[in-house]
Parts: structure tokens; sequence; C-alpha cells
């Protein structure tokens, strides 16, 4: 009985001394994690809005315009850039109340029938920590508009014309 009582703290120092040490060493442990986020002093997301054609496939088994990906984390304090590419022809937005709005220029109809994707850039930088919603606010994903409809969470569909962007 004494010495395993012996054993355990001698274990236990052990464990005390060399736990630090990983720490500090290995990749995905709180400390990597904390020194690589504060590494972080520029943030760029690239964004694709499809249209029906193209959009992910709803509950419906049909297509619908799709801003992908739709999810964003941001850090406090430092400058993002969105640059949305834009493969339909219509307006499109992804509006944060209290955090951000990207009016999304519309690709142009060329006389073969295609349509020439547009590229828009937004910048800022968020300047408070929290959970922010986005959606579309032009009348969009005809003729059901079913993505415009209210999700579960908000207006319109999360995942094709709306979203999250937690701010760390
Ligand atoms: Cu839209």
């Amino acid at each position: 009985m004494k010495t395993g009582l012996i054993a355990c703290a001698v274990l236990g120092l052990g464990v005390a001394v060399v736990q630090p040490a990983l720490a500090a060493s290995q990749p995905g442990t709180p400390t990597a994690i904390g020194t690589a986020f504060a590494n972080v002093t520029r943030q760029h997301y690239t964004v694709y809005v499809l249209p029906g054609s193209m959009g992910f496939i709803g509950p419906d088994k049909q297509h619908h315009d799709t801003i992908a990906p739709s999810s964003f984390v941001l850090k406090v304090g430092v400058p993002v850039t969105f640059t949305v590419i834009n493969f339909d022809d219509g307006h499109h937005s992804m509006t944060a109340p209290g955090l951000m709005n990207i009016m999304i220029k519309p690709g142009t109809d060329e006389p073969n029938g295609s349509i020439k994707p547009a590229i828009t850039t937004y910048t800022f930088t968020p300047e408070k920590a929290g959970n922010f919603r986005w959606h579309c606010i032009f009348q969009c994903d005809g003729p059901s508009h079913w993505a415009m409809s209210h999700g579960f969470d908000g207006p319109d569909r999360d995942g094709y014309m709306a979203g999250w962007i937690k701010v760390l």
C-alpha cells in the first residue's frame, strides 16, 4: 500500500512536469492554437454565387440559387476581404446587420447565352465578437423563390441565401 502511494505521487509529479512541455510543442493543443490564432493578421474568403442551374440541391430535389461557402469565422480587429464571384446575372447581397453589407454585382449576359461572372471585393474590420447571421436582401431564386423563404433562424434559407458569421 505504501509503495503504491509513493508510486502515484511520483507519477503525479511526473505528469505535472511533462504536461507544460507537451502543451508548448504539440500541434492542436490549446497553447498551439492560441499562438496560431495570434498570428492571424490577414483574413480572406473567396465566395461563389451560383445560379439556380448550378446551385445546391434543396429538399425539393431542385437546384437553387446558392452562395457558398455560407459560414465564416473571423478574428475581431483583423481586416477581412471577401472576394465574391457571381456566376448569376442577378443581384445578391450578404447583409449581416451590425457587421457587414456586401452588395454583389450581377454577372453579364453574353450574346451566346452564357453569363460572364462579376467579381465584387469587400474589405472591412470586424469591431466586436459575436454571432451574426447574414442573408440576401434581393428577391432571387426564381421562380419558386424557395431560397428566399424563411429559414429556421431568420430570413432566407441557411446554406443557400443565408448563413452565419462567428467573430472570435
Ligand atoms: Cu440572393
